[in-house]
This record gives structure tokens, C-alpha cells and sequence, in this order.
């Protein structure tokens, strides 16, 4: 900071974010390019992570949803994003590989980032999701998922644990897989 170099991606960051996400050099100058043109201060901060969503989102209430969204990619704690972050965001949740969208769904319910999932957290999530879905596919939704707290007791349900128990990772990820009405429940796509 303070250095007229901030254009430029640091070579440390960019062997970093190679290894980490296997995206090619090229790639990563390219969005690095794009990162600077639409946030020449080179982070990101919550306000303008909530309007892209609501651009995104226009039918839904969105903001809830990505401030946690925004918390669970803020790796951190320091209130911002930055390209690197920016970068991981996009690996966890774009592509294929369903275990890693898992490890980042987990990290989206670990709401104080404690490493463990409450019943409390999956409640505080799923009133977010819900708030994603379209008021017109909320009407469409099963009888046992057309409210947040339904949806949230359902849930909690695949994991085989008491009201007062937590889940690690491990187990969140396993529950989700071994459930595919699970998989769907974690997310705010409407069905089929
Ligand atoms: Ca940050
Ligand atoms: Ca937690």
C-alpha cells in the first residue's frame, strides 16, 4: 500500500493462487485486469457485494444472503475483499467439483466461524436462502419446505443429530452428499 505499484499482481499471490485453484496464469491476469477496472481500490466491500446481488437477484431479497455469502468469502476478517479472495470465491463456487462447493456451503453456515455447524446456524441460513427464492417459487415449494423454519428442521434432519449438537465439516459434507433433497435444501435454485 502507499506504492504506485498496486497494479500490478504480486508473483507471490500469483504462484499462490496457481497452486491453490489451478487456473491458468493467463486466466488470473485476465481477472486480475477486470478486478482493477471495476474496483480500482482493489477490494471489495460488503455495500457493493450486496448491490451485485440485488442486480443479480432482482426478485428476491437478496441482501441477507450476501452479507453471509460475503462473510464466508472475507477468509481473513478484515471486512473486504480482495483479489485473492475474490479469486478463491470464484474456484469454491464455480466448476465442478461438488466437494469443494460443499466445503465452501459449509463455511456459508459456520456463521460465527467456530468450525462447527449449530442448529441455530442451518435456521440463520435457511431464512437467508429462503429470502432467495422468488415469492412466486415460494408458493410452488413442497408443503415441507415452504417456510424457513420447516426447510431448516428438514435439513438439520439428514444429519442424524440432536437439537444440541454441532456438525465438522466432515460430517456436514457427508450428510449433504448421502441426501440429494439435502443438496437441494442448501441452495436457493428453485427446483427442476
Ligand atoms: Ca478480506
Ligand atoms: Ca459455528
Amino acid at each position: 500500500m502507499g506504492n504506485s505499484k498496486s497494479s500490478a499482481m504480486s508473483r507471490e499471490i500469483l504462484k499462490d493462487l496457481k497452486i491453490s485453484t489451478n487456473f491458468s496464469e493467463d486466466e488470473l491476469c485476465q481477472w486480475y485486469e477486470n478486478f482493477q477496472k471495476q474496483c480500482p481500490s482493489g477490494r471489495i466491500a460488503p455495500d457493493d457485494f450486496e448491490k451485485i446481488y440485488e442486480r443479480f437477484f432482482p426478485d428476491s431479497d437478496a441482501t441477507t444472503y450476501a452479507k453471509h455469502v460475503f462473510r464466508s468469502f472475507d477468509t481473513n476478517d478484515d471486512g473486504t475483499l480482495d483479489f485473492k479472495e475474490y479469486i478463491i470465491a470464484l474456484h469454491m463456487t464455480s466448476g465442478g467439483k461438488t466437494e469443494r462447493k460443499l466445503e465452501w456451503a459449509f463455511s456459508l453456515f459456520d456463521v460465527d466461524k467456530n468450525g462447527y455447524i449449530t442448529k441455530a446456524e442451518v435456521s440463520e441460513i435457511c431464512q437467508a436462502i429462503f429470502k432467495m427464492i422468488p415469492k412466486e417459487d415460494q408458493e410452488r415449494l413442497p408443503a415441507d419446505e415452504n417456510t424457513p423454519e420447516k426447510r431448516a428442521e428438514k435439513l438439520w434432519g439428514y444429519f442424524n443429530k440432536k437439537d444440541n449438537e454441532r456438525l465438522a465439516e466432515g460430517e456436514f459434507i457427508q450428510g449433504v452428499m448421502d441426501n440429494e433433497n439435502a443438496l437441494h435444501l442448501i441452495q436457493y435454485e428453485p427446483i427442476k
